[in-house]
């Protein structure tokens, strides 16, 4: 008896057989699914699919993935498994191939789409985006990278060839920003080494001649809280280790040879399977170089990473018998005021004795040891998302086109997909609020283009809007009365907490809005949760604690107020320029300024997720300014292994990603579709008296009503249209079969008519 086990992948009922074995096992009906006629297999569309189903969709995934087809296209979708290893298919020569080239022209790629995406620019002269989403470690910053060069590529004149060698043409530095922004928003995780902490929209413009004039960058949640704290199996960002690993930046910035001395950045791994960081520091400095940052610039951001290296190293004590606390060692806070160019005493007394307004008179607060601590977590990791912000702007100025150059642009999102963890909190809900609009705004472009695929051809059916499948959901996060609104409501009252607010929400949603729900107790390895909400890719418990503290992320004005202190030029004074502090907002007033920063409803400062909201809604207008593409890639298991695929794994993205919700609303319709010529050839052999009419259009039709009258093929499943024949899912694989049955029954008369003839 052979153990049949080890050949089974794990995602039962996705049996996988090897060619000499057949394997037989009972089944429930209920969890079969249609297997395609064999001539769909490895279809480089997975919507041509007759039996559009999830079984489908991973089996052509996967054989595909295990010839290295790596991109293969569902309807909108172009999907990407991630190969884990080069394949020389982003050559120059074969992005050559594909300029120019129709979608059916040309294997599934990604210059198809970014080629497309181009033509369209020029043609319908419309801007364009490309949405690239999907798991952490599935490929989206590679694939972001690889269109970006194409862009540059395709839109760069040759009279910048000569530019290019001597260093900092246009298109080098479109290129270029990204290892100088990676090196700072990037980090190792367990699940990719080279891990984006934040989401990113790159759009690239042109001229009205298509040529590459400029571009800009904007950057979503960034992950700051990696500054001061790293998971096990972690490093914190890039930049840090790459500092260290330069002998003469440490000198320069009083750092000791061992990493290991530095609380902040050496909790988890200090080094990288396949990285070096003495390397990458040279690639980080070069593309700085490129980016015409001034030598003090980039000195300048190094210094404040080492300053915030030394911030962690800071000590402090409880003063007896008094809820205040005193600096223990004031070496490490020496060295970083130093570094900042500001006052050590005001620094630190800043932290220990902020200054807050109670009333109309300024008082000194004493802070107790957790408290000083944690301030000083949080002002490391307001400045390193602040100089983050500002090295992104200070990558635009140099990218910067001129407007009246101009014409359009194409919009590359590079964002992280929808989670599901064991634990799910804030962050999780933002990045799947995201989702859920990114997903809104793939179903509502669908059913446009539908109705109007439908309209050209003169069918009549009436679709609802798919993207309305989502609204439910989204109401519930963003209205008045919702998760967020109801959040930001409790961070002004007096006395809340995590628990008042989850009391709230109970009350207001529990029973009565069906996104919302009681989370199911935990399982295996999840915390506890309270509340879930039902998102298109599955029901998420999210866990509220904290979430007042996150949303409000105090930050101690009084030590702000000291930074900015350091010299004007400083990049450490730059970063905070525009931050009002309260004393600044206090002058401001009394100079009769109204202040820019804007205000919640009770005159508190704007919260997290009001910012986010901002940048949502930005983002969200600008991408429905343009024609989308959607990319979604796929990590194919968790060993980073090329070749491996683990089916259920797979299954829950093409659940997440939206391929099978693009699936499902294919479905409504009439998903697959044959020009008239196209039918008349395929399936003359059903009804060849009608088709030997010679006109393919009266000949679909004769046959089509022959194969009704006939009962073959039932009126409802398909709708004739002005150039082709439409068809309900499933409906083609039982005309091939009948075809199939046709053509053997003219075999077999063949073969006997031969045999009598000898
Ligand atoms: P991500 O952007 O989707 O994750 P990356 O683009 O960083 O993922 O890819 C993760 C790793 O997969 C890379 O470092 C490569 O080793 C490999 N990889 C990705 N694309 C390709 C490709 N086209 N060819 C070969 N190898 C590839 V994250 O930013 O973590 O959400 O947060
Ligand atoms: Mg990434």
């Amino acid at each position: 008896m052979v153990n049949l086990d080890y050949m089974i992948d794990p995602g039962w009922p996705y049996l996988r057989l090897t060619d000499d074995v057949q394997l037989k096992k009972k089944v429930n009906k209920d969890d079969t699914q249609e297997i395609n006629p064999a001539n769909f297999e490895k279809t480089e569309d997975m919507a041509n699919l007759t039996f559009l189903n999830e079984a489908s969709v991973l089996h052509n995934l996967r054989q595909r993935y295990y010839s290295m087809m790596i991109y293969t296209y569902s309807g909108l979708f172009l999907v990407f498994v991630n190969p884990y290893k080069m394949l020389p298919i982003y050559t120059d020569s074969v992005a050559n191939m594909y300029v120019n080239k129709r979608r059916a022209e040309m294997p599934p790629h990604l210059f198809a789409v970014s080629d497309l995406a181009y033509r369209n620019m020029m043609s319908e002269k419309e801007n364009q985006s490309m949405l690239i989403t999907g798991e952490s470690g599935a490929g989206k910053t590679e694939n972001t990278k690889k269109v970006i060069s194409y862009f540059a590529r395709i839109g760069g004149s040759p009279k910048e060839e000569k530019a290019k060698k001597s260093k900092g043409s246009l298109e080098d530095q479109v290129v270029q920003a990204n290892p100088a922004i990676e090196a700072f928003g990037n980090g190792a995780t367990n699940r990719n080494y080279n891990s984006s902490r934040y989401g990113k929209f790159i759009r690239i413009h042109f001229s009205e001649k298509g040529k590459l004039v400029g571009g800009d960058i904007e950057h979503y949640l960034l992950e700051k809280s990696r500054v001061i704290k790293q998971a096990p199996g972690e490093r914190s960002f890039h930049i840090f280790y790459q500092i260290m690993s330069n002998e003469k930046l440490r000198k320069q910035f009083f750092l000791d040879d061992d990493i290991r001395k530095y609380n902040f950045v050496s909790q988890a791994e200090i080094t990288v399977p396949g990285m070096d960081d003495t390397e990458e520091y040279g690639i980080t400095d070069n593309a700085f170089d490129i980016m015409h940052f001034e030598p003090n610039e980039k000195n300048d951001l190094y210094k404040i990473c080492a300053a915030i290296m030394h911030m962690g190293n800071m000590t402090f004590k409880q003063k007896p018998r008094e809820e205040q606390a005193e600096a223990d060692d004031l070496t490490a806070a020496t060295t970083a005021s130093k570094l900042f160019e500001v006052d050590m005493e005001q620094f630190i007394g800043a932290l220990l004795k902020p200054k807050i307004k109670v009333g109309m008179e300024w008082v000194s607060k004493g802070q107790n040891i957790q408290q000083v601590e944690w301030a000083v977590g949080a002002l490391a990791k307001a400045i390193y998302a602040r100089m983050f912000g500002w090295l992104i702007a200070r990558c635009n100025k140099t990218l910067a086109s001129n407007p009246q150059d101009s014409a359009h642009w194409i919009g590359v999102l590079d964002i992280a997909g929808f989670e599901i963890f064991d634990n799910n909190s804030f962050e999780q809900l933002w990045i799947n609020f995201v989702n859920e609009k990114l997903q809104q705004y793939f179903n509502h472009h669908m059913f446009v283009l539908e109705q109007e695929e439908y309209k050209r051809e003169g069918i009549q059916w009436e679709f609802i809007d798919f993207g309305l499948d989502l609204q439910s959901c989204i109401d519930l996060i963003e209205k008045p009365l919702g998760i967020v609104s109801m959040l930001d409501e409790e961070c002004i009252v007096p006395k809340a907490s995590d628990s008042s607010y989850v009391d709230k929400l109970h009350t207001q949603h529990l029973g009565k809005h069906p996104n919302f729900q009681k989370p199911r107790p935990p399982k295996g390895k999840q915390g506890p949760a309270h509340f879930a909400i039902v998102h298109y890719a599955g029901t998420v418990r999210y866990s509220a604690d904290s979430w007042l503290d996150k949303n409000k992320d105090p930050l101690n004005d009084s030590v702000v107020a000291v930074l900015k202190t350091s010299d004007k030029k400083n990049v450490i004074y730059l970063i905070w320029e525009d931050y009002k502090t309260e004393v600044d907002r206090e002058a401001d007033a009394s100079r009769g300024k109204t202040t820019e920063k804007k205000k919640g409803k009770s005159g508190s400062f704007m919260t997290v997720s009001m910012m986010y909201r901002e940048s949502l809604n930005s983002l969200m207008s600008m991408l429905h300014q343009t024609h989308p593409h959607f990319i979604r890639c796929i990590i194919p298991n968790e060993q980073k292994k090329s070749g491996v695929i683990e089916a259920p794994l797979v299954l829950n993205q093409l659940t997440c990603n939206g391929v099978l919700e693009g699936i499902r609303i294919c479905r409504k319709g009439f998903p697959n579709r044959m020009v008239f010529k196209e039918f008349k050839y395929r399936y003359a052999i059903l009804a060849a008296d009608e088709a030997s009419e010679p006109d393919a259009e009266a000949a679909s039709k004769k046959m089509l009503e022959k194969l009704s009258a006939t009962n073959k093929l039932q009126l409802e499943n398909f709708k004739v249209g002005s150039t082709k024949v439409f068809f309900k899912a499933g409906i083609l694989a039982r005309l091939e079969e009948m075809r199939d049955h046709a053509l053997s029954g003219i075999i077999t008369k063949f073969q006997s008519a031969c045999r009598g003839y000898l």
